[in-house]
Formats: C-alpha cells, sequence, structure tokens
C-alpha cells in the first residue's frame, strides 16, 4: 500500500491516540493539515512523519502509514546486535524488505538522514565490499545489496518534504564515477535539511552538472567521488566550474570516499568533506547565513 495522505482518524490509529486529541493538535497547528474539496482534513505522509519524529511518538500501526515492513520488523529488533548488524544480514541475504524496515524505523526514531549514512549505511555497505575477498558469491551479493539499498533510500527520500519555498541542490558523481548510493544519499541528506535536491546520480560530466545548476538556479551544488582518482580530474575542472558556479550563487561542496585534496589556492569557492555530518552542517549554515542575510536587508 503507497499512502500519501492520511485522514485523522488514520494517523490518530496509527500512533494510538484518540482522534480527537490529533484533531486538537491539528487545529493548535502542531500538524499541519490540507483540506479536501469536501472539507475534511488530510495529512500527508511526510506531514505525519516529521510530526512523529519531533514529538518522539511511537507508532503502532506503520501499516496504516503505508510502512508495513516497519512493523515485519518488531520481532528482528528482538535480536541482538546493532542496526548495521541487522542491515549487513538483511542486505547479505537478500532481505529487502527488512533492510528498508531498519532504514525507515531508524528514522521514525528520529536518526537523522546524515546519522544513517554515516553510522549505518556505509558501515554495513563497506563490509559488504569485504565479502569478495573470501567468498566467490561475493560479487553478486554485492550487486544486490547496493540495489537494496538504493530502494530504502528512495523510500525515505519519499517520507521527507523540504518546504514549499526551499532552495534548490544539484549535483551527482563525476564521469567515470559509477557509484550510485552516495549521491543519492547526499540528496537526501540535503532534503532533511530544507532543499529541492535534484539528484543527476553517477557518471554525470561536469557540464551537465552546470546546465542543472543554471536552470535550478542552484544554491548549492554537490559532488560525491568515490569511484575514480580525484586529482586529473580536480586539476582539469573543479577549479574552473567551481569559479562559474560561484559567479552564480552557487556553493560547490564535494566529498565522498576519495579524499578530495584540492590544489593550492583553489579552495576559495569550493568546501570539502567526508562525512554526511559534513555535508549537512554545510547546509544548514550556508541557509542560516542566507536568513541572516534576508532579516538585515
Ligand atoms: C557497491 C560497490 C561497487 C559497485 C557500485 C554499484 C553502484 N552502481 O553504485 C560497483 C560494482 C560498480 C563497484 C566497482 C568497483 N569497486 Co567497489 N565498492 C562498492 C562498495 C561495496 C559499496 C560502495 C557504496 O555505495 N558505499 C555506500 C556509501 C554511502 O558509502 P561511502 O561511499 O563511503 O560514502 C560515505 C562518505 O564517503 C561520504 N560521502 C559520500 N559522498 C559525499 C559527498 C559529499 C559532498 C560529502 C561531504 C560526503 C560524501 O558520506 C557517505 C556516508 O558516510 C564499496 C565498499 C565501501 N567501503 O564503500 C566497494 C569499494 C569502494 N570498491 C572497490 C573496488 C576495488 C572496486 C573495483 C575496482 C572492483 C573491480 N575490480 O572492478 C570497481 C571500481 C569501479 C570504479 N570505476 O571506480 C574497493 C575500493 C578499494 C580502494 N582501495 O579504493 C571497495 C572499498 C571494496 C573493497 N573493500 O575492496 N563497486
Amino acid at each position: 500500500m503507497n499512502r500519501t495522505a492520511l485522514s485523522p482518524k488514520e494517523m490518530a490509529e496509527a500512533i494510538g491516540v484518540s482522534e480527537s486529541s490529533l484533531k486538537r493538535w491539528a487545529d493548535g497547528g502542531l500538524i499541519r493539515v490540507a483540506r479536501t474539496a469536501g472539507g475534511h482534513r488530510r495529512i500527508s505522509l511526510p506531514e505525519a512523519v516529521r510530526f512523529v519524529r519531533e514529538q518522539g511518538i511511537p507508532i503502532v500501526r506503520p501499516e496504516l502509514l503505508g510502512l508495513p515492513e516497519v512493523s515485519s520488523l518488531q520481532l528482528e529488533l528482538q535480536r541482538a546486535g546493532s542496526e548495521t548488524d541487522r542491515l549487513y544480514d538483511f542486505l547479505t541475504t537478500g532481505r529487502s524488505k527488512e533492510a528498508r524496515g531498519v532504514v525507515t524505523s531508524a528514522y521514525l526514531r528520529g536518526t537523522s538522514a546524515a546519522q544513517l549514512a554515516d553510522d549505518i549505511i556505509a558501515p554495513a555497505m563497506a563490509r559488504v565490499g569485504d565479502l569478495w575477498r573470501h567468498d566467490p558469491a561475493g560479487i553478486f551479493v554485492e550487486h544486490r545489496a547496493t540495489d537494496i539499498m538504493i530502494q530504502a533510500v528512495n523510500q525515505l527520500r519519499l517520507l521527507i518534504e523540504p518546504p514549499a519555498n526551499a532552495p534548490e541542490a544539484v549535483g551527482g558523481a563525476p564521469a567515470g564515477d559509477p557509484y550510485v548510493l552516495p549521491s543519492l544519499l547526499v540528496a537526501t541528506v540535503l532534503t532533511a535539511e530544507g532543499y529541492h535536491a535534484v539528484n543527476l546520480g553517477a557518471n554525470c560530466p561536469t557540464d551537465s552538472l552546470l546546465q542543472a545548476a543554471q536552470q535550478h538556479k542552484a544554491r548549492l551544488a554537490w559532488i560525491s567521488i568515490s569511484g575514480v582518482t580525484l586529482e586529473p580530474f580536480l586539476a582539469r575542472d573543479m577549479v574552473d566550474f567551481s569559479g562559474k558556479l560561484a559567479a552564480m550563487g552557487t556553493r560547490l561542496i564535494i566529498g565522498g570516499r576519495t579524499r578530495p585534496v584540492l590544489p593550492a589556492g583553489s579552495d576559495r569557492h569550493i568546501q570539502t568533506g567526508v562525512t554526511m555530518a559534513e555535508l549537512a552542517a554545510f547546509a544548514r549554515g550556508l541557509l542560516a547565513a542566507d536568513d541572516a542575510r534576508q532579516q538585515a536587508s
């Protein structure tokens, strides 16, 4: 079941409170509601998720939110082991629904998108990446795990809604870089930080990224680098690219598994980072600075 909006009754049942409490919260502005043509209140799924996370309310019937994989996880949660261990088990045994459940329920319990990426998903995928060394099936398991992880992160992305007036962010992985997940995670983290994120994905030429940044009037651009050597890429492209972006008011952040090392003197317009926590902090700082500037003018 794919839900996009809930009635107050459905949301009340999902979190185990009375419908009248729910309507009171809605009327008091704690939960944003839309009205149907007939005047009935409707709560969007991302808004329901935001409310549950902010208030720390446990979900008793996640299937009513269209998230049955969260319920199917209840028993699994009682097993020993960290979330990374559980995710690794599900990824390596091809249990897609359960892997989605780990990601979604961690987010619903208040784990940030950046923490999920840095502390749960990246370490689980790093362990998957070691399998081929001692298991001939390791390569197919790695490909399957990547696909499962992409599904889980895409589902997470649909649960998060930036404000209508959110600034745009555009990015991807550079030409020759086949890695899909890191850029997808950047887009998810930026959405959670209040940006409209446009993910151009793996293997994206810098010129196309520049065009997209222009068309979207992006405030922020990202490049996630995992698979190519950075030196020639940066030396040829990056300094020029970041200058063009800066001229249109777009800030650039570069990061990823391949640690960014910038040529001397080129770092004026380029922010570098290694973790999603750093990305989130940079994105938040940019919004705060823009707000402060607007208030001062
Ligand atoms: C899946 C995978 C692949 C898949 C990718 C599929 C796809 N379409 O996405 C495929 C099959 C293509 C692949 C190919 C190869 N792979 Co590979 N791969 C992996 C694996 C298992 C997971 C990668 C992943 O998605 N991780 C999840 C992400 C979220 O984690 P992350 O990249 O670390 O990202 C974090 C940070 O970097 C940061 N971050 C990311 N982006 C950004 C952006 C910004 C702005 C900021 C601030 C931060 C940031 O935040 C993230 C969360 O913490 C890794 C293992 C690993 N340790 O990562 C190996 C791994 C990277 N691969 C490896 C190798 C050897 C290869 C191949 C050479 C294999 C081969 N012989 O062909 C090729 C090379 C391809 C290339 N052209 O570069 C090695 C690299 C070893 C090394 N010394 O560099 C690893 C480490 C596996 C291993 N242990 O041996 N791979």
